[in-house]
């Protein structure tokens, strides 16, 4: 009787915030498939479902080498019913029909390309969908009333859905020094989200500004968003006040996944100068005011909700750079990008005061998965709540310094770096 292969067997924490997760994947195939699946999950409204496809894929995103057999699934954490369905199809017959089907579907397409405007969320894009709408074109002649986001998401789109690199990234951080150091000399700025995390790519840019005197970042926004139009490097931009200390349950205890400080949605144009980090002439030929210029009469701003939920912000990057590839995107392309002396880059500015600084940088490195995570690890294993803003011993009351120390203490098996 011959003895079974020996099959590797692999160990994995249970919460993606235990687990130190590179960026070499040894299981793409795998983990394409459940990502997908996660991503039309959320685009269908259907949230725990995503989460449930999007920690599977995590864990096998963290494993050291490809998954060869079923059988080295075993005992390990986050793998339901549903997606060891999906990886034993793969793993056993090549492919999983549920990933082609979906993949194919032309739901799921057109779910993605409008979804893939910025300033649409998949209830908007749902309804579109309904009344018959799947493309950009059909979008542009059916004449649907676009709030002001979507007007420039539409007018965008290329560029938008094109990825970021870290060179274009850093170029746009310059820009953002330049304006808050002429705003308020001392504020600091840092890069945030995946880019923060070394990732190559992604689909936005996002800072945290702060300063280190308590109290002096108050107003600091406006006045960022005004150097940044006056300077012609904004294309698009939506404020929303901070509102933590003025919402009927804070300070005491925000929510967690709620986020209440002060934040900018903006667009900005990113000139090849820039992007090549040269200087811009004194008198350059930047149209002073060129946010108006992607407005079109007759917008009924408001009109639309999606503008108040983070935009893009349900869709994974990895698949969102991708949107306008294949069948779709080739007829969607409105104009060639590739002559325009400039491109427009999505940017989130965020200012937090220093007191909540740690937690606000925390918690906008991301990724998604990792916060999640690490909210519910602080919840169910530590008793304690965590936010962008605070950090509470749930059996005590006001600790959230000394906590907050504790709590890194705990975390040092993370690659983490607070400050
Ligand atoms: P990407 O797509 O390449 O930009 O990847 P990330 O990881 O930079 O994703 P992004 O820009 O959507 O968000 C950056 C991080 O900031 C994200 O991992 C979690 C956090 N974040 C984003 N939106 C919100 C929000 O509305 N509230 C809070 N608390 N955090 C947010
Ligand atoms: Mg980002």
């Amino acid at each position: 009787q011959q003895v079974e292969a020996e099959v590797v067997t692999f160990s994995v924490p249970s919460y993606a915030c235990q687990r130190r997760t590179t960026l070499e994947n040894h299981n793409t195939v795998l983990t394409d498939a459940l990502s997908l699946l996660a991503e039309n999950a959320e685009l269908s409204d259907e949230d725990g479902r995503g989460v449930a496809f999007r920690r599977a894929a995590a864990v096998l995103r963290s494993l050291p080498e490809p998954v060869t057999d079923m059988k080295q699934l075993r005992g390990l954490p986050c793998l339901g019913d549903h997606s060891l369905r999906v990886i034993k199809d793969i793993l056993e017959d090549g492919a999983s029909r549920e990933f082609e089907s979906t993949k194919q579907s032309e739901r799921f397409k057109a779910l993605k390309v409008l979804t893939g405007i910025f300033g649409v969320g998949s209830r908007t894009a749902d309804r579109w969908i309904r009344e018959g709408i799947h493309t950009l074109q059909q979008l542009r002649d059916s004449g649907q009333s676009l709030n002001r986001a979507q007007q420039a998401g539409l007018e965008h789109y290329d560029d938008l859905n094109r990825p970021l690199t870290a060179a274009e990234a850093e170029a746009v951080g310059e820009i953002v020094e330049r304006a808050v150091v002429s705003v308020l000399p001392g504020a600091q700025i840092t890069l945030t989200g995946g880019f923060r995390r070394g990732k190559l790519t992604g689909h936005d840019v996002d800072f945290l500004i702060t300063h280190p005197d308590e109290g002096r970042e108050e107003g600091l926004m406006s006045k960022v968003v005004s150097w940044l139009e006056s300077q012609g490097f904004l294309l698009y931009q939506k404020t929303t006040r901070n509102s933590y200390l003025e919402s009927k349950d804070g300070p005491a205890r925000p929510p967690a996944n709620m986020d209440r400080f002060e934040r900018c949605f903006s667009i900005f144009k990113l000139t090849m100068e820039e992007r090549r980090g040269t200087e811009q002439p004194e008198n350059g030929e930047r149209n002073p005011n060129p946010a108006e210029d992607t407005l079109s009469v007759g917008a009924r701003s408001g009109s639309q909700t999606d503008e108040n939920t983070p935009p893009q912000s349900q869709v994974p990057a990895d698949e969102r750079r991708h949107r306008v590839s294949g069948e779709d995107g080739g007829q969607e392309e409105a104009k060639p990008a590739a002559h325009k002396p400039w491109r427009a880059v999505r940017v989130d500015l965020v200012v937090s005061p220093i007191s909540q600084f740690a937690f606000a940088l925390l918690g906008w490195t991301g990724s998604k998965l990792f916060e999640r995570e690490l909210r519910r690890w602080a919840g169910h294993e530590k008793a304690m709540s965590l936010s962008s803003h605070a950090l509470y011993d749930n059996t005590q009351v006001n600790t959230s310094q000394s906590v907050f120390r504790h709590f890194i203490a705990a975390l040092s098996f993370c690659s983490v770096k607070i400050l």
